[in-house]
């Protein structure tokens, strides 16, 4: 049986990662056997409810508003628009809905009690409901927690001193700080990062470090490939190989082997056959529909042929497994 740990260091979490390719899939896979349903994918679907327009100057981000990129600045969406965003994405087979959010921090203002009705709303159709909004403080978790929200993601993205070269408009501790507060306020958190930033091999370790160290640990870890974007400092960054892509999924199947570990952005520029080693390595969820926040996804049936293919399901809601049991 193997053990949950909070305690990895950076050298052990290292030596897995340069575990040879093949042992190392094979281990991400015990593991994920040994911890969870290895033929259930979880279905994210993402709505961008206010693009573009940040503050922030995240290297890597289509929606800061000081790269000149395509995309087109739009206000908060209407609950109504938000209802039926989130009807097509569960007759997709999505179980859980991601919102996100173009802002720096939420602000106590109308905008935020939208977004409250939109949770509210999104949970009663019987789906997980996710945000991503930023920076948030204690009560506002607190608001989110009372509308029924789920899980919250705000991601590392990388290590705390990688962190400082692609963002500096906030610090790493402030990312800590909402994660802190999403917990106390008992909402599940949706933690994780990019690779292909220009990190090294040890700056990924960190971030696993960092996140395996949680008292807690984060209940999904989203793995992203950069998606460059025109227009922002990395668009000129070389796609992530395949094989970084898998080896940092399977690691963090070994150190944080209970979490959901999606297989996030990139998935566009990844083959058939990259997504089912991702898979095998212990990835165990995705984002459906065919588009991220800005940039594009394959579309829902490409994804359940893929599925097909592998022989895997999607996973059922939470609430809808517990509502079955009760
Ligand atoms: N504004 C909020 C924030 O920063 O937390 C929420 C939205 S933000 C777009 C959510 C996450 O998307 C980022 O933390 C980053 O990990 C990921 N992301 C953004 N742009 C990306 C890109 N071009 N390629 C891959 N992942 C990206
Ligand atoms: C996460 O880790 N990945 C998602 C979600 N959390 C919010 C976002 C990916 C965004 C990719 C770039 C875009 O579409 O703008
Ligand atoms: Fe703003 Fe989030 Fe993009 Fe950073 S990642 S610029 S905070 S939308």
């Amino acid at each position: 049986m193997t053990a949950v740990r909070h305690n990895w260091t950076v050298e052990e979490i290292l030596d897995v990662y340069n575990t040879p390719l093949l042992e190392l899939i094979y281990r991400g896979q015990q593991v994920h056997r040994e911890f969870n349903d290895a033929g259930e994918v979880q279905v994210s679907s993402l709505l961008s409810i206010k693009t573009g327009g940040c503050v922030e100057d995240c290297g890597y981000c289509s929606q800061a508003a000081r790269y000149n990129t395509d995309v087109e600045v739009k206000k908060l969406m209407s609950v109504t628009e938000v209802m039926d965003a989130a009807d097509i994405a569960k007759a997709g087979g999505a179980s859980r809905l991601c919102m996100g959010a173009a802002w720096r921090e939420v602000r106590d203002n109308r905008d935020f009690e939208r977004v409250l009705e939109m949770v509210k709303g999104v949970n009663e159709k019987g789906m997980e409901v996710c945000c991503t909004l930023g920076m948030l403080s204690e009560t506002q978790a607190q608001k989110l927690a009372d509308a029924g929200l789920y899980a919250y993601n705000h991601n590392l993205d990388t290590s705390e001193e990688s962190y400082k070269k692609i963002i500096t408009t906030r610090s790493y501790d402030d990312r800590l700080d909402t994660i802190h507060n999403v917990r106390k306020a008992k909402i599940t958190v949706c933690s994780g990062g990019i690779i292909g930033l220009g990190e090294t091999v040890e700056d990924r370790v960190k971030m696993l470090k960092t996140l395996s160290s949680m008292e807690i640990h984060p209940e999904s870890v989203p793995i992203n490939a950069l998606v460059p974007v025109a227009g922002t400092p990395l668009e000129n960054r070389p796609l992530v190989p395949i094989w970084d892509m898998v080896r940092m999924i399977a690691t963090t199947r070994i150190v944080i082997p209970k979490t959901v570990v999606r297989l996030s952005a990139g998935r566009t520029q990844m083959s058939l056959e990259g997504q089912a080693l991702c898979f095998l390595a212990g990835a165990n969820s995705i984002f459906a529909g065919d588009k991220l926040l800005t940039t594009p996804n394959p579309d829902f049936n490409t994804d359940m042929e893929m599925f097909k293919l592998f022989g895997l399901t999607p996973r059922k809601a939470f609430k809808e497994i517990a509502s079955m049991e009760s």
